[in-house]
């Protein structure tokens, strides 16, 4: 009888052998080549649920193989620690945010422990801690100081309940992403970030082996749009402005313009407005005040709007067209002001046909007849009723005009980007305080690296009040000028937490460096990171703000790379009765008592099992228990010393088939195909499993190969089980630094023989097959042969005979 399998116990065995010899301890002494694989790093939020267990094991089977393939590999792991919950958590329950996050992170330091992942924890950095953020802090200085962080007065994206300004990526469909809070337009001074400047360049992924869908993201996220910017005249009304300037993406229809429509909130429309159109338009301004941005640009939504009683000249063709103020119009994109042309834009149309405007097709479908539109034609076509322009292809029209607007100086070409730039004060207390001082004499002055960190101060109040608690902290706000020395007060807005992921990932390369945020030899040593797993939730935030960030440094001189993520994965999401898991719905699997039953290995390998890697899949306990099962296959198949009594026969195919699956686990973990991968070692496990039963196998070098392959191969997947068979197999400590089998390609080739095809026992053909063929597949092969086919014509098959590795016999009547 062999002892019993007891994961709990040989997993605290390995997990503290591993941290006294500091088996993970990662140095960049190495002679191996760097890889340096990156998970998104936790948010304290108090307790690790199967979810997060399914972004972390996958990565740590995957580092483990790059290990074993012979890199030094960089898998480290920290915490996400400013934001608000934390603060929610000191108004509601009266704890400090700080004693908050750091619980926390006791609590989910053991809980990833326990995972038995390669993380180097002398590495971990945790970003509400003043070593980490007297960093964030310094690089927001550089940033200040090469012109990319300023402060301005701005409409913010307010919401109310959580009480801060938003970013624009927080905000989805018009709610807070956090709370789904409807988020209102607040007028207030911010600081922002100068992302707009990296526009074009965050278009580009070059390079980059990015999921096709994040760079699309990413893409529409820049929104970059082509086109030209038109003035159109107002001279007569004797303002300094002599033109409303507008963009359009279609200059190829400007001869199609009956009406001009500006955003409510725009400049002009206060002073283009007639006096007896006064009170309606006062009244319209006022009622889209209140309306979101998301429902002004519903494209369903009835169109409304008021005339001015001004007009602008076209000066293409001379005419004068009204000018309308319509909320559909935003402030923020382009000009603010559009050029209507209701034939070819469906808002313009449906615009035209409530208010009586008159409908000029300028673009001809083909085959257009001069017909009237039911409905905007927004496709491209043959210009007409453009003067010199008509029968000009539209796409060719639109360069053609805009040469023409150049030439005449009433235009020229533009691009117009969606991108905002991006708003990362927050009025709240849980985030690195924004290094800056207001000076009545000096006005806006950034605090002196020297007086880095600027602390928060233990003793702030906590109060929803929309203000951040740090406003009525006396001792916080008061200061001194840095530059001349009088009383001052501190800016007491906070960083957006996005500032803080920013560049962690700098950090772990050098996490206790004390003379700048990372040491530039071993940034050099580390970055770029060769492979970032994470949720596609942040593809438009955290994804591309630290894109903008790395940008940003090299731009300061502190970087000296592009782009800081090389290859990139977005596992799916676990799912637990069709649901995402989520604390707030109440659905979590707890990993700690799955562990504490099963082992960290089972968990481990059923994660990995449960679907391909990208598209998750549903939790099931059921399946965890089989995979449970079969590791306590594997435990006996390798320590159990009872097998058959018939001599080895099947020498070749035990070395095919360790062979086969050693090739198939390598390409799958090279290609992150981590559920066929685990399939593969399943499928090896049984077929040495039926081996064992009938043959004599415990001396035959063969099987050896075979246990030896078996074990190696399970490291990455269940570093604990693989750690204790190497041990007790009689091998040295430790598994986890061999080199990664290698398999030879000969051996993974089947073996053929020729099989013979009679009908009523007569030969009529003979084929190679492989020697692993299967009945139906032997006969269904013989069936298909063209020769057997003549020889059959249309005559019934009674039955076919199969005798292994050599015949099939069809039987007719
Ligand atoms: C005239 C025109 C004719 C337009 C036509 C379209 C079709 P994208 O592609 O999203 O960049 N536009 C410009 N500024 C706007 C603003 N501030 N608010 C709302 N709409 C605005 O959209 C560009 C088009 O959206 C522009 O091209 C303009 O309408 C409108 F047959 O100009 B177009
Ligand atoms: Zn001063």
């Amino acid at each position: 009888m062999i002892e019993k399998y007891n994961p709990s116990e040989i997993e605290t065995k390995w997990q503290s052998r591993w941290h006294q010899d500091q088996l993970y301890k990662v140095t960049e002494t190495s002679d191996r080549p760097k890889f340096y694989q990156l998970t998104m790093f936790p948010y304290t939020s108090g307790n690790l649920h199967i979810g997060h267990w399914y972004a972390m094991a996958p990565a740590d089977v995957h580092a483990r193989f790059m290990r074993m393939k012979g890199y030094n590999v960089l898998h480290p792991m920290g915490f996400d620690a400013f934001g608000l919950p934390a603060e929610n958590a000191a108004i509601k329950h009266n704890i400090h945010p700080h004693k908050w996050t750091m619980d926390n992170v006791e609590h989910m330091r053991p809980q990833l422990k326990s995972l038995g992942a390669i993380y180097d924890w002398d590495r971990e950095v945790i970003t509400c801690l003043p070593e980490y953020y007297q960093w964030t802090q310094w690089l927001f200085l550089k940033l200040y100081e090469a012109g990319l962080a300023y402060r301005a007065n701005a409409p913010a994206n307010w919401c109310s309940k959580c009480q801060t300004v938003l970013a624009n990526e927080q905000v989805v469909d018009g709610e807070c992403e956090r709370c789904n809070t409807p988020v209102i337009r607040k007028q207030m001074e911010q600081w922002f970030f100068r992302i707009t400047r990296y526009a074009d360049e965050l278009m580009q992924h070059e390079g980059l082996d990015w999921p096709e869908r994040v760079k699309t993201m990413q893409r529409n996220w820049v929104g970059r749009s082509e086109g030209a910017e038109i003035s159109f005249g107002i001279e007569e009304y004797g303002l300094d402005e002599k033109e409303i300037c507008i963009f359009t993406t279609r200059p190829d229809t400007v001869f199609g313009v009956t009406f001009m429509v500006l955003a409510p909130e725009h400049p002009l429309v206060e002073k283009l407005t007639t006096p007896e159109r006064r009170k309606e338009v006062e009244d319209y301004v006022n009622w889209t005040r209140r309306q979101s941005e998301i429902e002004r640009l519903s494209t369903d939504r009835e169109k409304t709007g008021v005339f001015t009683g001004a007009y602008a000249v076209n000066k293409l063709t001379g005419q004068k067209v009204p000018i309308w103020i319509t909320d559909y119009v935003l402030l923020s994109y382009g000009t603010g002001a559009v050029m209507a042309v209701p034939a070819h834009d469906q808002r313009d149309f449906e615009m035209a046909t409530k208010f009586g405007m008159q409908i000029k097709v300028v673009i001809a479908p083909e085959g257009y007849k001069g017909e009237p539109f039911a409905q905007a034609y927004e496709g491209t076509g043959t210009m007409i009723n453009s003067s010199q322009f008509d029968g000009l292809p539209s796409e060719e029209g639109k360069k053609a005009i805009i040469q023409f607007l150049e030439k005449k100086g009433f235009g020229k070409g533009a691009i117009t980007y969606r991108l905002r730039d991006w708003l990362i004060s927050r009025q709240r207390y849980w985030g690195a305080p924004i290094p800056m001082i207001y000076c009545p004499k000096c006005g806006i002055v950034p605090v002196a690296e020297k007086d880095l960190p600027v602390l928060l101060p233990e003793d702030a109040e906590f109060k929803p009040t929309g203000e951040s608690p740090l406003k009525y902290c006396e001792s916080f706000v008061n200061t001194t000028c840095p530059r001349c020395g009088e009383p001052a007060r501190r800016e007491t807005d906070t960083m957006d937490t996005f500032m803080c992921s920013n560049w962690y990932f700098l950090r772990y390369t050098s996490p206790k460096y004390t003379e700048g945020p990372f040491d530039p030899d071993q940034l050099k040593y580390w970055m770029p990171v060769d492979l970032y797993t994470g949720g596609v939730e942040h593809a438009v935030m955290h994804l591309f703000y630290a894109r903008f960030f790395t940008k940003a440094l090299r731009d300061v001189g502190l970087v000296k790379f592009d782009e800081p993520f090389l290859r990139l994965f977005n596992q799916g999401t676990i799912i637990l009765n069709k649901q995402k898991m989520s604390k707030s719905r109440g659905n979590v699997v707890s990993p700690d008592s799955l562990v504490a039953e099963y082992g960290a290995d089972a968990v481990r390998a059923y994660l990995m099992f449960i679907g391909p890697w990208e598209l998750g899949g549903e939790w099931n306990d059921s399946g965890l228990v089989g995979v449970a099962r079969w590791i306590n296959r594997i435990w006996s198949l390798v320590l159990d010393e009872s097998c058959g009594a018939s001599p080895v026969t099947q020498e070749k195919e035990i070395r095919r088939q360790t062979h086969k699956t050693i090739k198939k686990v390598q390409e799958d973990l090279e290609k992150i195909r981590f559920n066929t991968m685990v399939a593969a070692l399943m499928e090896f496990t049984n077929y040495l499993a039926k081996v064992k039963e009938t043959s004599a196998v415990s001396d035959n070098p063969a099987w050896k190969e075979a246990m030896e392959s078996l074990i190696l191969l399970l490291a990455p997947t269940a570093p604990h089980l693989a750690e204790e068979l190497w041990e007790k197999t009689s091998h040295s400590y430790s598994i986890h630094n061999q080199p990664f089998p290698a398999w030879q390609e000969e051996l993974v080739a089947e073996e053929q023989f020729t099989l013979v095809i009679q009908i009523n026992g007569k030969l009529r053909d003979k084929i190679d097959v492989p020697v692993s063929i299967a009945e139906t597949e032997a006969t269904e092969l013989a069936l298909s042969q063209e020769k057997i086919k003549a020889q059959l014509k249309d005559r019934e098959v009674f039955k076919a005979l199969y005798v292994p590795g050599r015949l099939v016999n069809i039987v007719i009547k």
